[in-house]
């Protein structure tokens, strides 16, 4: 059997008082209770390292800056990776990247059970807008801070497995799981910081918010026929609430492994591999099934022409 035991550290909030090494305390408490749990992969959420630093409007490019990483690991993720190399657990988390050549992303790594950096995502998929909304209940400004991603959705082999990553938002859109079940994917592991209210609808409240990540989540395991774990920072931060829901959807579409609280929380599943390989082979045989002759417009058009 091809058995991946995966944590979903489910993260309470962080607030813009706390330092890096003090969120990197908590994710180590979090890796200490992996440990003991039998993990050998364990997924933190996205801006894991800081609050969601996209709510509040900056003009300062200094102080926007503040909120980035431009190395990883730095003298503050040291001890996580150090750890995760000396128990043999892979991590994946995100955090805000800025690169060498000036290029900011919210990006998420995955590592090896060696804690190598063997694959890097950068969020495609940026919700919100770029410009200080009046409209909004609040603000939610990655279109301003990030570029959208420009790696694509690939997968990476590791732990005998196919394993991807996406970020947040990229969850609610299917072609982030068919492009990379189209390289047979495995395992999602994602990241999230969903607001528990709709800042532009204030009735869509959290039932509904927990119901559309549910939907979306468990629809991409099971037409793709893959695990795919959802993994929240929740609860207040810096006075605005994030939802939890965190998350292990089987290759069927069913939740495995649920998250209760809304603070730190470990979930986990040993999760076989072999169990996509039915659904791959039978109903979402892509091989056999797909009709790419009529998809052109999913790639051709990005928003909707309506017919006269
Ligand atoms: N961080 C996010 O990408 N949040 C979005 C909200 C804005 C809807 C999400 O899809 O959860």
């Amino acid at each position: 059997m091809r058995e991946i035991v995966v944590g979903a550290a489910q993260m309470g909030p962080n607030q813009k008082s706390d330092t890096r090494e003090a969120v990197v305390a908590r994710m180590l408490s979090l890796l200490d209770q992996a440990r003991d749990r039998g993990c050998t992969l364990l997924v933190y959420p996205e801006l894991a390292l800081t609050t969601f630093f996209p709510r509040w409007y900056m003009e300062d490019q200094a102080e926007v800056d503040t909120w980035f990483e431009s190395e990883m690991p730095n003298a503050a993720t040291a001890p996580l990776f150090q750890r995760a190399r000396d128990y043999g657990i892979a991590i994946s988390f995100g955090y805000a990247e800025k690169t060498p050549e000036g290029q900011y992303f919210n990006t998420q790594i995955l590592t090896d059970r060696e804690a190598n950096i063997i694959g890097k995502y950068r969020k495609v998929h940026l919700p919100g807008h770029s410009e200080y909304d009046t409209e909004r209940a609040f603000q939610h400004l990655e279109k301003r801070y990030f570029e959208p991603g420009d790696l694509g959705f690939p997968v990476w082999r590791t732990q005998d497995a196919l394993v991807g990553m996406a970020v947040c938002n990229d969850r609610r859109w299917p072609e982030t799981y068919r492009v990379m079940g189209l390289q047979g994917v495995e395992l999602i592991v994602l990241g999230y910081n969903t607001p528990s209210v709709n800042s532009q609808m204030s009735k869509e409240g959290l039932a509904e918010r927990l119901y559309h990540s549910e939907l979306s989540m468990t629809s991409g395991a099971y037409q793709n026929a893959t695990w795919v774990v959802g993994v929240a920072k929740c609860g207040d931060e810096d006075g605005h609430p994030l939802m939890a829901g965190s998350m292990i959807v089987d290759p069927n579409g069913f939740v495995v492994a649920r998250a209760e609280t809304e603070g730190d929380e470990l979930i986990t599943h040993a999760c076989d591999m072999d169990l996509s390989v039915f659904g791959k082979e039978t109903i979402f045989d892509f091989d056999r099934h797909r009709r790419i002759e009529h998809y052109g417009l999913i790639t051709s058009q990005t928003g909707v022409v309506r017919p006269e």
